[in-house]
């Protein structure tokens, strides 16, 4: 293996090569550790360390990275004490993840350390998002993500990558390949001759390294760090390594020939770089000596206060309260500075939660409204961003965002890749940098393709290890449209059931604006359906002002006493047009607004009422909301019911096309039946 200086000094080299060991010298322990069931299991990055050590000296301490789960000497090398991160491999309450994540699973905002989710590929986007934050702010810093080699061949590393290079974000993407992921070989893992070749699809410069000789992974990376900040552009690295341990300590090495244990062997990162530290007489063998020494006795320090544990203490109020970041959060980035005014308008002193009567205009239609929303959101935050697919000049799919980019520019109103997944992980980054962001499905049925990003990533990420996610997510929904399977569908369902998001429904012009805000101001990841159907269809009065509708409150919409419809959406609008015109049925009309946090003092309310309850969704029946609310009233309220409670939705079908199909799989084809049924009980 060859090394050169390359300009490093005599104590430059020697610091790299204790940090170089320390992560190796740690490993060693931890499996001792493990084999006495002191810690729990990880994944081994013994061999590979020089990349990780290599990269994260290369950077700015205040430089974000991306690191996977073998990764280790990227918490060293930010210099993480040893014993919280031995907390942290305890599952202790005093480790960077209050007991609820696994070994490397975690991050640190003050060592601008992003933690990963399992699925390995989520953790590329992010990069994205948080090299577009400094972009934006225009700072002179890049983000770094890695990723091994079987991760390159998840739909992830496509689309952070080509959306790096579409919006020029000073990226490092690092592939630390390593032969294996888990059993898998590279022969069946791709078929391009080097990974590194793949940079050409995506416009962007690349290069194959010695992964485990940590003078070139440090030098190269200096460089590529200087030509992203210079060209505003990302970068692809292949580092070529080995796995010199199991994927992790549980599932062996049988499927590895001895041979290439050998080769590797011999190219050992610590033991090179050693030698030729010696052979330089940069350090003697003593000096070698004691350094290890040192380190090893420093491990042994830190393990007594890392072992040193209180008792667990269990609160599940605690745990629940943890879900979700609380109130407003000042707006700070990740360095404790105020989010930056990338226009220069100062963000909202109050916001005005009762609508003044004066200034109410009628016939305002609901998309109108969701426009006037989103457009005093992004006057009173100069840090949201605005993302999604045909949003910038063209306006969006439905012209809810027409003008905007006029008024505010590209850099906030962002025309994106056709990328659900990608995005999502951005919005992730910026908010990491202290801004908030808004993506703009086309259509709701797409959050398929950015599924993982928001129930795993977003909506977890606050309890994992106390980032916030700032993200709204507006979500065309519903059907009633002719738009078929793919156009139509009710997928609120799938979000309700993941703790971490607010799901938020509105069914007026008035709660589509004040709800919209609400989720801009809310510091949580909030999913905003507004349903198609509705958009031109409806209209109602809505102040001109800037004012919120309170995330979680349900609108009563009319009092009765026969029966109690509780619905959201179109919904409500049905229930309001049978009430009408069955005027001898005295119906109590609960719209919930907010599906999650349901609102359950409103929805006893009603039940008390009327003690007759239909449950009434767009949404199909099976697995729908409308089961979980039953499960609640009878559980909470079953002294006032005088009947069973009903559900009314739409047909266990896909949604079909042809227009009278469609009318037939819809709720309101069978809501009078419903009503008829539950009257008669
Ligand atoms: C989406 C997803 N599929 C499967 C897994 C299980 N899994 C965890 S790590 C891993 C291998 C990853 O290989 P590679 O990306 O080469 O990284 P390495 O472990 O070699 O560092 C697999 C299959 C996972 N975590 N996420």
């Amino acid at each position: 293996m060859q090394f050169h200086k390359k300009g490093l000094s005599n104590e430059e080299l020697v610091h790299i090569y204790k940090q170089l060991l320390w992560p190796r010298l740690i490993e060693e322990k931890m499996l001792v550790l493990l084999r006495q069931g002191r810690i729990s299991k990880w994944f081994s990055g013994i061999g590979q360390e020089a990349i990780s050590v290599g990269a994260t000296l290369a950077l700015e301490q205040d430089e974000w990275i991306m690191p996977l789960h073998r990764n280790l000497g990227v918490f060293t090398s930010r210099n993480m004490p040893l014993h919280k991160l031995i907390k942290q491999w305890q599952g202790s309450q005093d480790g960077y993840s209050k007991g609820r994540e696994r070994s490397f699973h975690f991050g640190s905002k003050g060592h601008y350390i992003c933690g990963m989710i399992s699925h390995l590929g989520p953790q590329l986007a992010i990069a994205d998002g948080t090299a577009l934050a400094h972009k934006l702010k225009g700072e002179s810093k890049v983000s770094v993500a890695f990723t091994g080699d079987g991760g390159t061949s998840e739909g992830d590393f496509h689309e952070a990558l080509n959306t790096a290079a579409v919006w020029d974000l000073p990226v490092i993407f690092i592939i630390e390949n390593n032969g294996y992921g888990l059993s898998t070989p590279v022969q069946e893992q791709y078929r391009c001759e080097s990974l590194a070749d793949r940079g050409k699809g995506y416009g962007m410069e690349s290069v194959i390294i010695d992964g485990n000789n940590v003078l070139t992974v440090y030098d190269t990376i200096k460089g590529v760090r200087e030509y992203c900040l210079k060209n505003q552009k990302p970068y692809l690295i292949e580092c070529l390594t080995f796995r010199m341990r199991g994927h992790e300590e549980a599932s062996g090495t049988k499927y590895v020939p001895k041979e290439l244990f050998d080769a590797w062997e011999a190219k050992d990162p610590i033991k090179n770089y050693e030698e030729w530290l010696l052979k330089q007489g940069l350090l003697s063998q003593d000096e070698v000596q004691a350094i290890r020494s040192d380190q090893k006795q420093l491990i042994e320090d830190e393990l007594k206060i890392g072992f040193d544990n209180k008792p667990a203490v269990v609160k599940t109020e605690l745990e629940l309260r943890d879900v979700y970041a609380q109130g407003r959060l000042p707006l700070t980035d990740a360095h404790g500075r105020e989010a930056t005014d990338i226009t220069s308008s100062r963000q909202p002193e109050t916001v005005n939660e009762t609508p003044s009567p004066r200034s109410q205009r009628s016939a305002v239609r609901l998309i109108d409204a969701i426009k006037e929303g989103l457009f005093q959101s992004m006057q009173k935050h100069p840090n949201l961003v605005l993302m999604g697919q045909d949003i910038a000049e063209y306006g969006g799919a439905f012209k809810i965002t027409e003008g905007f980019v006029e008024k505010f520019g590209k850099a906030r109103v962002r025309n994106t890749p056709l990328c659900e997944s990608a995005i999502l992980g951005a919005a992730l980054g910026l908010s990491l940098e202290g801004f908030k962001s808004m993506m703009e499905m086309q259509f709701a049925d797409f959050a398929a393709v950015g599924f993982n990003q928001i129930v795993n990533n977003l909506a977890k990420i606050y309890y994992r290890w106390g980032q916030n996610a700032d993200v709204v997510i507006r979500m065309p929904t519903g059907g009633g449209v002719g738009a078929g399977p793919f156009h139509s569908q009710s997928n609120e369902a799938w979000f309700v059931h993941t703790p971490g998001l607010k799901v938020v429904y509105p069914s007026t012009s008035l709660d589509a604006k004040g709800l919209l805000i609400a989720a801009i101001n809310d510091p949580n990841p909030v999913m905003y359906f507004e349903h198609k159907a509705l958009y031109r269809s409806i209209t109602g009065s809505v102040p001109e002002e800037y004012f919120e509708i309170e995330i979680g409150k349900a609108r009563q919409v009319q009092k009765g006493d026969d029966i109690s419809v509780i619905t959201y959406g179109a919904g409500v609008h049905w229930a309001e047009d049978y009430a009408m015109s069955h005027t001898h049925i005295s119906i109590d009309i609960l719209d919930l607004r907010t599906l999650l946090p349901l609102d359950y003092d409103a929805i006893a309310g009603s039940v008390k009422r009327t003690g007759k309850v239909l449950l009434l969704h767009e949404d199909t029946l099976v697995g729908g909301i409308g089961g979980e609310l039953a499960a609640w009233i009878s559980e909470n309220c079953f002294h006032y019911l005088d009947a069973p409670i009903m559900r009314c939705a739409s047909l266990d079908t896909p949604i079909p096309f042809n227009m009278e199909l469609e009318n037939n799989f819809l709720a309101k084809a069978r809501l009078n039946e419903c009503v008829q049924k539950l009257v008669a009980y």
